[in-house]
């Protein structure tokens, strides 16, 4: 049977098994110490890191990317009749995703209020670009079919989510394509079957103890302003008060164009296309 040498709250490890669990393909988990690596570990992980696959011939593969891609070769892919351009764009986006695991990592991990916001701004940014992607119509990335997109997202939307249900921060505010397919996602299950039933205690003792984000509380600049207004993606007037634009993720993080940086936007900002992208409504636009 195939094994995966694991370390619980490795993101790229629950790449790993939540492609093997979407095929249906057993597998074994052997957890590891990262602070106190087994000799025997090393001696068949070049990289030193997990996640490493023994095949059912005791080949050792290492690195997620390969690790996923021998899955797809070996057990078949996720979805049939991809065209090489397809799946080329598709591995494009995954690794939007996996190259971002860390980033999410040091966000969550982050003591500072300053670092946090520094880390989460790069981390919305993708999401932001995420955001742009999703028709909205689907279910999943592309279709009403899971695909390895979803896949090589799962572990960044799983850590999202569990965040924003133990803290008062929520990384995909004011993205309602993406939470909707966030939830999605996560109603395949995949997420919890993917990781080890102490996941979730584990990820609470390491991330959300003694760490910025798990302080944030419905008061400060970090929460998130759930007024609807706010989750069409757009703000109406009663949101652009001067302090909202100022506190709130609402403005704040989704627009970065240089007029609406300045808390509000002027009527340059205010054709229909960067009123759906930004929070500009003609209301607060000053001329
Ligand atoms: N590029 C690697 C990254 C894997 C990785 O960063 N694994 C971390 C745990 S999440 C690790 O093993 N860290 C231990 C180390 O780097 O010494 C992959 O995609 O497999």
């Amino acid at each position: 049977m195939l094994k995966v040498i694991s370390f619980e709250i490795c993101p790229f490890v629950q790449r790993v098994t939540a492609a093997l669990e979407a095929r249906n393909i057993p597998y074994k988990v052997e957890y590891i110490s990262l602070k106190n690596k087994p000799q025997g570990f090393l001696d068949i992980s070049p990289n030193g890191q997990v996640p490493v696959l023994l095949t059912e011939n005791d080949t050792a593969l290492f690195e997620s990317d390969a690790i996923v891609e021998y899955i797809e070769d070996e057990f078949g892919p996720l979805e049939s009749g991809i065209s090489n351009e397809e799946r080329a764009k598709d591995r494009a986006w995954s690794y939007l995703g996996t190259k971002n695991y860390l980033a999410q990592c040091g966000a969550m991990s982050s003591k500072e209020a300053d670092t946090f916001k520094q880390r989460t701004e790069k981390l919305r940014a993708v999401f932001q670009k995420m955001e742009k992607q999703l028709s909205g119509d689907t279910a999943f990335f592309k279709s009403e079919q899971l695909s390895n997109v979803d896949i090589a997202w799962l572990p960044l939307l799983h850590r999202a989510d569990i965040v924003k249900a133990h803290s008062d921060y929520d990384l995909l505010c004011c993205l309602p394509k993406t939470q909707a397919w966030q939830k999605q996602v996560l109603s395949t299950g995949l997420n919890e079957k993917s990781v080890s039933a102490d996941f979730l205690e584990r990820f609470k003792n390491f991330y959300l103890t003694n760490t910025f984000v798990a302080t944030i509380n419905e008061n400060d600049e970090f929460h998130c302003c759930t007024s609807e207004c706010c989750m069409a993606g757009c703000c109406t007037p009663d949101c652009c008060s001067t302090e909202e634009c100022q506190t709130n993720y609402c403005i704040a993080c989704v627009c970065k164009d240089d007029c609406c940086n300045s808390g509000c936007c002027d009527s340059e900002c205010c054709n229909v296309d960067k009123r759906k992208e930004n929070c500009c409504t003609p209301d607060c636009c000053k001329k």
